[in-house]
């Protein structure tokens, strides 16, 4: 491992296996995703090569270079699960689906990897169930709290697992959505798991889903954060590493598509017919292979040309272009595509910490979503894609005012 100062370069093997990995694409200096500065912060912005590659050996599609985590999560990391009324529902949804079944048992006890404001275990705390949230940005762990959720400020790994499993005993279930994907030491996370789960519990893993994004072409879903992009051969294989069999796999629509895996120790369960199904179907299309994956990136380039084109078009006709949603994911397209406020002025944000921040690498500055009808702009460009309907329907007099929508997955397109 080399530290160059800027961030963490890892000589070019597999994180999982060490095979030798196939770069794909190579996105440039990329800054954190989610790190909104403030407009008077002069420092220095930190920015990494984003580039992924999928292994040889294992098929596991990942980063070359890791970012280091504090970075990442820390007391402000701003991004909060409940600020969609779409993902309280599904995760509420999930943890009566729990309710209802693994945690049927004597005295069950529940773990969450990375249960950020508390959107799926403060049903569970509501129900009276044992649980733990591991949750290392403080602030979300503070909105759990709230929630009466209980939670460990601290990253999920071995030695952490270790010491909740010395105080609170096994769990039944572990948890975990949107997260795993972000651990670059997955060995560190299944031998936390091995030493925290009980012997017939299950490891329950949501992540967005490689074929999905492959086929929408949803670029924006590679940034820092998400180090690994899962498949079902790359987490059935990470698995058997590390003594666990992938036994279930449930595909979702939320975050443009999902898949839930469910993972138990070696032997335990049986395994449902949906995870050869879909592993044949991603095997026959060649997923992780490079035909596929060079395809991929010639149409994420292609979207590139495509939305620039558009987005200097409007702008010669003297329309007006703002953005919605300063997701976490708009910093790969922002800055990929050289997309600055003289583009898009500003972006239009429910979530209270990026209001009067300017979003990373890019400057464009967020604003509360009241700014949106002050007044409409002639087009608005949707980051928050994933939540199109949610957002359609709360600003429909934009549409109903003659306001347009661009979108750029599955294709460049105006709506
Ligand atoms: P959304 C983050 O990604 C980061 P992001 C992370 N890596 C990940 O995997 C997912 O979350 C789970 C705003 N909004 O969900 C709020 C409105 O303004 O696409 C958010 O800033 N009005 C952990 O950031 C953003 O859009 C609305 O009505 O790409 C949505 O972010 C709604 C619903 C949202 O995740
Ligand atoms: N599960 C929620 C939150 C996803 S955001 C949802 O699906 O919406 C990802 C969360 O993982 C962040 O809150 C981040 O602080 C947390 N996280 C990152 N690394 C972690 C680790 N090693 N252990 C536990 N949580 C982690
Ligand atoms: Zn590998």
């Amino acid at each position: 491992m080399i530290t160059d100062g800027r961030s963490t370069v890892h000589p070019p093997g597999c994180r999982v296996c060490g095979q030798p990995i196939r770069a794909f694409f190579d996105f440039g200096r990329q800054p954190v995703s989610d790190a909104f500065r403030d407009p008077a912060d002069r420092s220095a912005e930190f920015h990494y090569d984003l580039a992924v590659g999928a292994c040889g050996g294992c098929a596991m599609v990942q980063q070359s270079h890791e970012v280091p985590r504090a970075r990442m999560f820390h007391a402000d990391y701003p991004y909060r699960s409940s600020g969609s009324a779409l993902m309280r529902d599904h995760f509420e949804a999930f943890a009566h689906h729990l309710l209802d079944t693994e945690l049927k048992v004597p005295d069950p006890f529940v773990v969450e990897i990375g249960s950020n404001d508390g959107v799926m275990l403060r049903t569970i705390a509501q129900a009276g169930v044992r649980h733990l949230g591991v949750e290392p940005s403080g602030g979300a762990a503070d909105a759990a709290r709230a929630h009466g959720v209980r939670v460990l400020t601290e990253f999920f790994q071995e030695d952490s697992a270790r010491r909740i499993r010395d105080e609170d005993g096994p769990a039944v279930v572990i948890f975990s959505a949107n997260t795993v994907s972000h651990i670059a030491r997955l060995d560190s996370v299944f031998r936390g798991v091995d030493a925290l789960l009980a012997p017939n519990g299950v490891f329950v893993v949501e992540d967005r889903y490689l074929g999905d994004i492959v086929d929408s072409t949803a670029f924006d879903q590679i940034y820092d954060e998400h180090f690994y992009l899962f498949s079902v051969e790359s987490v059935r294989n990470a698995s058997r590493r590390f003594g666990f069999e992938l036994v279930d796999i449930t595909r979702l629509p939320v975050h443009g598509g999902t898949i839930r895996f469910t993972i138990a120790r070696a032997g335990a369960r049986p395994v449902a017919p949906a995870v050869g199904e879909l592993l044949a179907v991603e095997r026959a299309r060649g997923l992780a292979g490079h035909r596929t994956l060079d395809r991929f990136a010639e149409r994420t380039r292609h979207a590139r040309t495509e939305l620039v084109d558009l987005l200097r078009r409007l702008r010669d006709q003297g329309r007006t272009v703002v953005g919605y949603g300063a997701t976490a994911k708009s910093a790969t397209v922002t800055n990929y595509c050289g997309i600055g406020p003289d583009l898009v002025p500003y972006i239009c944000d429910s979530t209270p910490a990026k209001h009067g921040k300017l979003a990373p690498g890019s400057g464009i500055p967020v604003r509360p979503p009241a700014a949106f009808a002050d007044p409409y702009p002639d087009y608005a460009l949707l980051f928050a894609w994933n939540h199109a309907e949610e957002i359609m329907a709360k600003e429909h007099r934009f549409a109903a005012a003659g306001g347009r929508w661009i979108r750029y997955v599955p294709r460049v397109h105006v709506v």
